[in-house]
């Protein structure tokens, strides 16, 4: 298992790299373009400066002596265009054409060294909160989900809800640019069903897979967050049955998932450490974090410690040691401590300390765990 922490970019981040340096035990650099939008090409130049940055040590920290580095083998995102979930042109991009525009980008990844690329599909929004500074018992905040909110709540109304606290950074899957087309997407998505998402999402994988195979690039699926559908469009990634049905539209080792386990458990009915133990041989990035159930569908991100919620943290870790789990991890999001909400003022749920902490506890569970296998 490989440890990996989340990183926006220089000047994109309050956490810098050098924070995350002292961060024991993480190996790898989860990244992406954050200025790309979905169907844009990356370019090759631009993608070996980031994997330069991530990679090495500026001339001034080495003469403090710093030798530590990271490696840049995680991209999250490379995000999925419209078009290719629909299965036709839509915000003036052909499907044939976002596919082929995916499949440049992966190769040029490939060639710079990344080995995992997560991507979702989920319909016009990514991961989506009603409260993203829910005040803690303990006096921190965190992100936070109430069903019924956004039940009664508008697409619009969500949307400018989100884009008023976040502290003027751009949260990933709720780019403006993307948001700005909400309405054209909105009236793309009437009357498509499972079937025709899943159909879309096989023609993408039988275009995009031979070329992951040739790159050495694994795909790896992020499940929908929360794992139900919203405002009437089809989200086909939210159950165990659903993960089982993605993997089996293409059968190669290089589509597989990014098991995020706060999102699959957001659902009360399913198991993720009978995921964890079910997928594994498919799973090549996964992220660990917990949630508390509060009835209703609603709950709240709580600190990665099993006992602080309703997630199974610690079985999930001893699942991945048992089987000597070969690929990524991440803490996911992290409560907002000791004032980083009013001081450092970072991208909700990615400051610096819960996220440190939660790699602690995954790390223990881990040792002990591998200790014993
Ligand atoms: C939110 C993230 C998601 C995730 C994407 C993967 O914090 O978990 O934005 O990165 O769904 O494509």
């Amino acid at each position: 298992m490989k440890m990996g922490f989340r990183w926006y970019g220089e000047g994109n981040d309050t956490v810098t790299l050098d924070h995350v340096r002292q961060v024991p035990g993480v190996e790898t650099i989860v990244w992406s373009l954050h200025g790309k939008q979905a169907g844009e090409v990356w370019e090759q130049a631009e993608i070996d400066a980031e994997v330069a940055k991530i990679t090495g040590l500026s001339d001034e920290a080495r003469a403090r002596g710093i030798t530590r580095t990271f490696d840049a083998e995680v991209v999250e995102s490379v995000n999925v265009h419209e078009s290719i979930k629909l299965g036709r042109t839509v915000l003036g991009l052909g499907r044939d054409e976002a596919i082929e525009n995916y499949v440049t980008t992966i190769r040029r990844l490939g060639r710079a060294g990344v080995k995992v690329v997560c991507y979702n599909f989920m319909p016009v929004f990514d991961w989506l909160r009603t409260d993203l500074w829910h005040p803690l018992p303990d006096g921190s905040t965190a992100l936070f989900f109430e069903r019924a909110v956004v039940d009664a709540m508008s697409p619009q109304s969500l949307i400018a809800d989100m884009e008023a606290n976040t502290h003027g950074l751009t949260l990933p899957g709720w780019e403006p640019e993307r948001l700005a087309s909400f309405t054209e997407l909105d009236a793309a998505y009437e009357g498509v069903t499972r079937e025709d998402m899943y159909a879309h999402y096989r023609y993408f994988l039988d275009a995009v897979i031979p070329a992951c195979e040739e790159a050495d690039v694994k795909l790896g699926v992020h499940p929908d967050d929360p794992p139900y559908d919203v405002f009437g469009w089809p989200r086909v990634v939210s159950t165990k049955d659903d993960l089982a049905c993605v993997l089996s539209l293409h059968d190669s080792p290089y589509h597989g998932l990014t098991l995020c386990l706060g999102s699959f458990s957001a659902n009360p009915d399913q198991d993720p450490v009978d995921a964890v133990r079910t997928f594994m041989d498919r799973i090549h990035f996964t992220h660990v974090r917990n949630i508390k159930h509060l009835g209703n569908g609603d709950f709240t991100e709580v600190a990665h410690r099993a006992c602080e919620g309703s997630v199974d943290t610690t079985g999930i870790m001893r699942a991945y040691a048992e089987a000597g789990y070969q690929g990524y991890v991440r803490p996911d999001h992290g409560r907002h401590l000791w004032d980083e909400n009013t001081t450092n003022k970072p991208r909700p749920g990615y400051g610096l300390y819960d996220r440190a902490l939660g790699i602690q506890y995954l790390l223990g569970a881990w040792d002990a765990f591998r200790y014993d296998a």
